[in-house]
């Protein structure tokens, strides 16, 4: 490609246009790791490793591996690069959040048990500079009063319950919006 200039310099691009549809790469073929990036975190709380084997009659049939596939579908029609993860600890995951907050572009989190309880976990996403919704599987606002509240909400952009697993795919398809609009 031959750019302008007085003296009509040749540069050789590295990377094509059709080489990286959705704008990641630098010219170096290095990904970027801009707030525009197109990373999403997919973040589960405690006991959700246990989703489709007990429970279903809240929680549904399909696995946390099955939610994890299906996201990567949806993320995949979006343009979207999903990093997918669950723990029961505490710690893990704001150290996941703490990575979403210099590489990613978003975060979507079902916090389970930890929506109710921890001030550590709003304090956390509260330092993200980006878009967060907050999936629930159940209808928390139909079970126990202390599942009505929740830490995550106060930061997040939008909260999703009683969808079930399909949830994770709603967010998903939110998150992308909200990117796209903080793009123009
Ligand atoms: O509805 C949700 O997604 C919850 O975040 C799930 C949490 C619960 O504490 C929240 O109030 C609502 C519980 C996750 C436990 O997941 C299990 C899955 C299958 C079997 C047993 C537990």
């Amino acid at each position: 490609m031959v750019l302008g200039g007085s003296k009509q310099q040749r540069f050789d691009l590295i990377v094509s246009f059709s080489d990286d549809p959705i704008g990641r790469l630098q010219t170096d073929g290095q990904q970027k790791e801009s707030p525009m990036s197109r990373i999403a975190y997919i973040l589960n709380g405690p006991n959700l490793n246990l989703l489709g084997k007990r429970q279903p009659a809240i929680y549904g049939h399909e696995t946390l591996a099955d939610v994890e596939a299906d996201c990567g579908r949806v993320a995949q029609e979006l343009s979207l690069e999903i990093k997918f993860h669950q723990s029961n600890a505490e710690y893990q995951i704001i150290d996941w959040i703490h990575e979403a907050r210099e590489h990613a572009s978003g975060i979507v989190i079902n916090p389970a048990a930890f929506t109710h309880t921890s001030v550590a976990i709003l304090d956390a996403l509260n330092t993200c500079e980006f878009p967060i919704i907050e999936v629930h599987i159940s209808n928390v606002h139909r079970r126990e009063a202390f599942r009505h509240h929740s830490y995550v909400s106060l930061v997040a952009s939008g909260v999703i319950a009683g969808f079930g697993t399909q949830g994770y795919q709603l967010a998903l398809h939110r998150l992308a919006r909200l990117i796209d609009e903080a793009k123009k």
